[in-house]
Parts: structure tokens; C-alpha cells; sequence
């Protein structure tokens, strides 16, 4: 018999869960005004939210944490953390922050003005309120087929060539201080884009002479699906990808609680030591002193351990093959969800799920909250809510995907979890046509409302 796959790392240590009653979850979703961010975490029993700084360190992470260098200056975590970064990614230059959108924050506090147009592939939120907070406007340039869940395409994060080269031509080079590409891409899904896309949108920037910069939250996730599903890189190894990945590029914005698997940091790396300079001041003015920027010597230290592990074939195997794994049950069961699979999350077609409740009752929102009373399982809606408003007309804008994300920690929950999210989510597709109403909005903030929005039954 064929040996069948097994995870990567075996456990250390362990913290319990609390499981909870239907009824105590129909009290606490209530009180939290019907946002899963506003749930204590005890009350919730497997936390898919995300996958952002939820992961768990490795012994040979911890032991890293010990030898942390707290000196304010010229630490020598600085120095480990510099040589990883410029091990792996290619990048000469780097500035140490809190977490990513503080490396956005930074990074287009020194490049980004009133009036930009910034084109890249599903801007992540974070990356759009920076983007449209300094009155400039991100321009969605993503391949259609990402927009069709059933559809089964490779790299559904790919840029649009022509779309891109519309948005290139047809305004003033000064407009457009960069392009950023979010590797994998988030909010389509966890989608992949391809080295061949990398690649033609680095000729295309190089035509009109504009600099491109990765959100590379998941890079190394991307890397994965380049070695297994790109023709000519299935004999190369992960760090070898990634590196000819980063070299399409100027430069790089990081939020580590991903792909480098630690509890909080980030980092911008760049290959112009003049843009380096620039951006030190609003390094120094939001983050902290450069060799610093907002992390502790011993988080530099994990962060460094964490980029080697996170590149290495067998953890991404695991990782990805687990996800794929919740994917699969779901798609058993016809479970509407994004295909193929994305790489840190299965995204549930929440449009497919529940067609009869409008998009003015926040499709995806509605599916999370059963989700949550049904098991205790909270998921988070990648929607109408996370869309936000236009920032000029002050309207809704309702995207064309309402999706629900079970996003998947690293190395935390184990096969038989992913079981209970299955039969879960399953039970809440049998009995879908019970479920007539959504939500309605009582209170929002103006930006990157879908953290703190308050909502109730429509
Ligand atoms: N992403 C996520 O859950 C955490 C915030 S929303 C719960 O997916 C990309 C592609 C991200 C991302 C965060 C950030 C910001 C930038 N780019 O959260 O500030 O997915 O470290 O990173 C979240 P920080």
C-alpha cells in the first residue's frame, strides 16, 4: 500500500480548547453586535479568522527567542534578521516594523501622493486604506477568471496584461509611483500568480519605467504553487523560486505573522539604497529606530528562524495539503467554495450557499454567523463589509465575490479539526433554505469599517 501523507512536525505543547453550547454562542454573537472580531476568543472553539499571527513558533524558534538582542542600536537580531532577509529574498535594503500595514504605512508615507493611481491585483484592505487615505485610488487589475469561483485556473491571482497596460498608458507616469502584486493574492482567494505574470509585468513596468513592489505576505506559499503547478520549476528547490520571484522586483512590503510564522512583525526590503534613506525617516518617525522599527531583538531573531522554516518543501507541503484537505471535504459534500484551492484559506461562495439572501444583507456575513452558531467555528467575511464604502461617493461597494474565509493557522489545528469544520459547515448547507434574512449595518467607521462595525437582523 501506498504510505499515505503525513504533517510534517510532531506537537510539544498543547493549549486547551473550550467548546460551548448552541445557546451560549446565540448570547455572545448578540453581544458582540453580530461582528465575529468582537468575540472574546474563549468563546469561540477552532479560530479560522485568520491566519495572521496565529501560527505556532518551533522549538528552534523559541530557542531564538532567548537569544534575543535587546541593544536599541546595531543589535545583533538586527544583523541575523538582515542576512535572512537578504539570503532569501535578494533585497539588499530592509526596515524592520510592527507588522505589515506599518511596512505600507512607511513605505508609501516616502512614495505615494494625493492623486496616484496605484494598479496591482486585489490590493489587500489594509493595503487599500493606506492607498486611500492619502487621497490616492488602487486600480484592480486581476485576471476575470478569478471572479468565477468554479473555474479552474492555475494562478488566479495573475495580473491582467491589458488591463495593466491600459491604466500604464493612458495616465501621466508621475500618477503612478508603483505597482504592487500581492503574492499569493488574498483577497481573490488565496490565489497564486504566476512567475511567467511576474515576469511580464516587470517588461511591462520596465516600458514605462515604474517600480513594482510585492505584498508578499504569502510569498513562500506562492512559491509552493509555482514548483507544483508552473512548467519548467518542478525540479527547483522552494528558495530558489523565490528568489527569481523577488527579482521581478524593486521591492517588497512583508506582514511576517504569515508566511514567516511569528506572532507579529513585518518588514519593507528594497534593492535603491535612496529610497532605503527616504524611507528611514518614517521608519524612525512611526516605527522606531531602523535597526528596530517596532520589534523586540527576540522577535527579530524567530522572525529570521521563521523565514528559513517557512521556506523550507515539507512545511508548505503539509500546510498547503491540510488545506486542501478541508477544501476537499467541503467540495464533497457540494459545498459552494473557490477553486482550486487557495493557499492559506478555503474561500466559501457564500453568493452560491445562500442565494436568496441580497447583497444589501451581507451575503457572507450572514453564512459566518451561522457558521459560528452552528459550531463555534468563526470564520471571517471577505465581502460587502470588508469592501467598505467608496471614499468619494460614500456609497456601499458590493464586490462580486461574497466569500466566506475559513483561514488556517500554521502548524496549530490538526486533521480532525479540520472534520469538525467540515461536518459543520456541511450541516449549515443542509438546512440552507431555512436561512431567509441577513444583517443590516447600526454603526461603521469611515475606514476599514469590518473590524469594529456593529450589525443587526434585518
Ligand atoms: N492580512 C488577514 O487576515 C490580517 C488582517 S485582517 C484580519 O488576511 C496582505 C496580503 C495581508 C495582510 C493582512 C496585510 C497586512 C497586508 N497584505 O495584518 O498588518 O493579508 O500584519 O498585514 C490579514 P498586517
Amino acid at each position: 500500500m501506498k504510505l499515505p501523507f503525513s504533517e510534517s512536525y510532531k506537537i510539544k505543547m498543547v493549549e486547551p480548547l473550550r467548546r460551548s453550547t448552541r445557546r451560549e454562542r446565540e448570547q455572545w454573537i448578540k453581544e458582540a453586535k453580530y461582528n465575529l472580531f468582537n468575540l472574546r476568543s474563549d468563546q469561540v472553539f477552532i479560530d479560522l479568522l485568520t491566519d495572521s499571527g496565529t501560527g505556532a513558533m518551533s522549538d528552534r524558534q523559541w530557542a531564538e527567542i532567548m537569544l534575543g538582542d535587546e541593544s536599541y542600536a546595531g543589535s545583533s537580531s538586527y544583523y541575523k534578521l538582515k542576512n535572512a532577509i537578504r539570503e532569501i529574498t535578494g533585497f539588499p535594503h530592509f526596515l524592520p516594523t510592527h507588522q505589515g500595514r506599518a511596512a505600507e504605512n512607511v513605505l508609501f508615507s516616502a512614495m505615494i501622493k494625493e492623486g496616484d493611481l496605484i494598479p496591482g491585483n486585489s490590493h489587500f484592505d489594509t493595503t487599500k486604506g493606506h492607498i486611500e487615505y492619502r487621497r490616492a485610488k488602487a486600480i484592480d487589475c486581476t485576471i476575470d477568471e478569478a471572479f468565477d469561483t468554479t473555474l479552474d485556473h492555475p494562478f488566479k491571482g495573475n495580473i491582467n496584461l491589458e488591463k495593466l497596460e491600459k491604466v500604464l498608458k493612458e495616465n501621466n507616469r508621475e500618477k503612478i509611483p508603483m505597482i504592487i502584486v500581492t503574492v499569493t493574492c488574498n483577497s481573490s482567494g488565496g490565489q497564486p500568480v504566476s512567475m511567467k505574470n511576474l515576469r511580464d509585468v516587470r517588461k511591462l513596468a520596465d516600458m514605462y519605467e515604474i517600480p513594482v513592489f510585492f505584498d508578499s505576505a504569502r510569498f513562500a506559499e506562492n512559491a509552493y504553487f509555482i514548483k507544483i503547478r508552473e512548467k519548467g520549476y518542478a525540479d527547483k528547490n522552494i528558495r530558489e523560486i523565490v528568489l527569481e520571484m523577488f527579482s521581478y522586483a524593486d521591492g517588497m512590503t512583508m506582514s511576517s505573522k504569515k508566511d514567516a510564522i511569528v506572532n507579529m512583525g513585518g518588514f519593507i526590503a528594497m534593492r535603491d539604497k535612496e529610497l532605503f534613506n527616504r524611507a528611514s525617516i518614517f521608519n524612525i518617525l512611526f516605527e522606531g529606530f531602523i535597526s528596530y522599527g517596532g520589534m523586540s531583538g527576540r522577535d527579530m531573531n524567530a522572525l529570521a528562524m521563521g523565514l528559513y522554516e517557512g521556506t523550507e518543501f515539507d512545511y508548505l507541503e503539509t500546510r498547503i495539503n491540510q488545506v486542501a484537505y478541508l477544501g476537499e471535504k467541503l467540495k464533497e459534500h457540494g459545498v459552494p467554495v473557490q477553486y482550486p484551492f487557495g493557499g492559506h484559506a478555503i474561500f466559501v461562495d457564500a453568493k452560491r450557499f445562500l442565494p436568496q439572501i441580497p447583497q444589501e444583507e451581507l451575503i457572507a456575513q450572514t453564512l459566518a454567523v451561522e457558521l459560528y452558531l452552528e459550531s463555534g467555528v468563526r470564520g471571517v467575511e471577505i465581502g460587502t463589509l470588508l469592501a467598505d464604502r467608496d471614499p468619494e461617493t460614500r456609497e456601499n461597494r458590493y464586490p462580486e465575490l461574497e466569500l466566506l474565509r475559513l483561514t488556517i493557522p500554521r502548524r496549530v489545528y490538526t486533521r480532525d479539526h479540520m472534520d469538525y469544520v467540515a461536518v459543520a459547515l456541511s450541516n449549515v448547507y443542509d438546512r440552507r433554505e431555512l436561512i431567509r434574512k441577513g444583517f443590516v449595518i447600526v454603526n461603521e467607521a469611515p475606514i476599514l469599517r469590518h473590524f469594529t462595525v456593529e450589525l443587526d437582523r434585518a
